[in-house]
């Protein structure tokens, strides 16, 4: 059986492309998210219950959701893809990033992109609140994970690794971009990189035709 991979355009999936690639794992993109309603929705609630994507099936038929613990379980099984290095000591490092992503910035995006579940109140005021607090928020993680995790990405010609990905992919979302290319200029020129590299730059080009 091959790797069955819930996704989207312009989604998280999109790492999760990049990294099947860089595995040589054959896959198909079944389309489904929860904004879109003529996608196999159902299909991707029966394998998540938070019917989020990315959702991988693997071969055995087993689900494998959230991003960090499938780029991290393809990383341990394919050793020679790059995704994560064969040192320990650099592979925690790209460990706590990956899950530094997942616990701090995507679950901010999960509230500026859905406030109402975060808040029993229901005027939008309310909700733009909390969507604004939240923005600042991320905004401000990002900051910190640029301080803390450049000495983990992959330098120039190196194999692209997956916190380089992951990173690469979560802040293309709520005007990360932008923000750090004002107030980490330096770090936001190494995700720029990212884009470009070869392994990367195809299967962005598909999920972001316009540049941001
Ligand atoms: N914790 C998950 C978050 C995944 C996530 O939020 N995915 C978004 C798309 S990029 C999604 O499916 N959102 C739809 C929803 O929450 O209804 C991960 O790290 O993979």
């Amino acid at each position: 059986m091959t790797h069955t991979l819930y996704g989207s355009q312009g989604s998280g999936s999109a790492a999760i492309e990049v990294a099947l690639h860089l595995c040589d794992l054959p896959f198909r993109v079944v389309r489904a998210s929860t904004w879109e309603n003529d996608s196999a929705q159902a299909e991707l609630a029966r394998a998540n219950p938070l019917k989020q994507i990315p959702t991988l099936i693997l071969q055995d038929g087993s689900v494998l959701s959230e991003s960090a613990a499938i780029l991290i379980h393809l990383g341990l099984n394919h050793p020679t893809s790059g995704l994560l290095p064969n040192s320990p000591k650099a592979r925690a490092q790209i460990i706590r990033g990956l899950v530094f992503i997942a616990a701090n910035c995507y679950s901010a995006i999960g509230i500026i992109d859905y406030p109402e579940r975060w808040t029993l109140a229901d005027a939008t005021q309310a909700h733009e609140a909390l969507k604004a607090g939240a923005k600042r928020r991320l905004h401000a993680t990002w900051e910190m994970f640029a301080d803390t995790f450049a000495s983990a990405m992959s330098k120039a010609n190196e194999p692209i690794n997956a916190l380089d990905i992951l990173l690469a992919v979560v802040s293309k979302w709520s005007g990360t971009r932008a923000h750090l290319a004002e107030h980490r200029p330096e770090f936001f020129a190494m995700l720029k990189r990212i884009d470009s590299h070869e392994s990367v730059a195809p299967i962005f080009n598909e999920h972001w035709p316009v540049k941001n």
